[in-house]
């Protein structure tokens, strides 16, 4: 039987614009409220990573390389689920569009990406995404607890470095 209004989770940070970060900069990790591993951070504008924001001035990318750091992960725990309501993940993404003057490496391409809740696989491996932000749908699931972990994981299937941007991540009431 349908839960009847369940509650909706908001994802702290949800738009990576905190910290505030000077135009075209960019950091490894310390975004707030999220977590990760290997080649991961935050960036502003039209700098190294990209090209903007699909909201605001930043957004988070996530590499994976097959020389140096490896797969790169950005996680965030997400209180508030009702158990027994039907839910799904929605973000933004787009592949690394920047330049990178100073290492030279491939940095325009990305990569098929996966979502897992709590290591469950939930989307992906997605295509590679385009140069353009676009909106990506997990597929639904009922929460059987309150609090999940949702990851970001890039996938190695080629050489060199391949990174991919993410914004706006939002937890949704799945209609069906
Ligand atoms: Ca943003």
């Amino acid at each position: 039987m349908p839960v009847v209004d369940p509650s909706i989770p908001t994802l702290a940070n949800a738009g990576f614009e905190d910290p505030g970060l000077a135009v075209n900069d960019w950091q490894q990790g310390l975004v707030n409220g999220w977590s990760g591993s290997n080649a991961w951070g935050f960036a502003n504008g039209s700098g190294p990573w990209g090209s903007g924001g699909h909201s605001g001035t930043q957004y988070a990318y996530v590499q994976a390389s097959s020389g140096g750091p490896g797969v790169g992960r950005i996680n965030q725990t997400v209180d508030g689920f009702t158990p027994g309501a039907k839910y799904q993940i929605s973000f933004w993404m787009r592949h690394r569009t920047g330049g990178d003057i100073v290492f030279g490496v491939d940095p325009n391409v990305g990569t098929p990406m996966r979502v897992y809740l709590n290591d469950v696989l939930i989307l992906g491996p997605t295509a590679v995404p385009g140069e353009r932000w676009s909106q990506y749908t997990t597929r639904a699931f009922v929460a059987t607890q309150t609090s999940y972990t949702i990851s970001f994981v890039p996938d190695l299937a080629r050489p060199g470095n391949r990174t991919d941007l993410i914004d706006d991540v939002t937890v949704e009431r799945a209609v069906r």
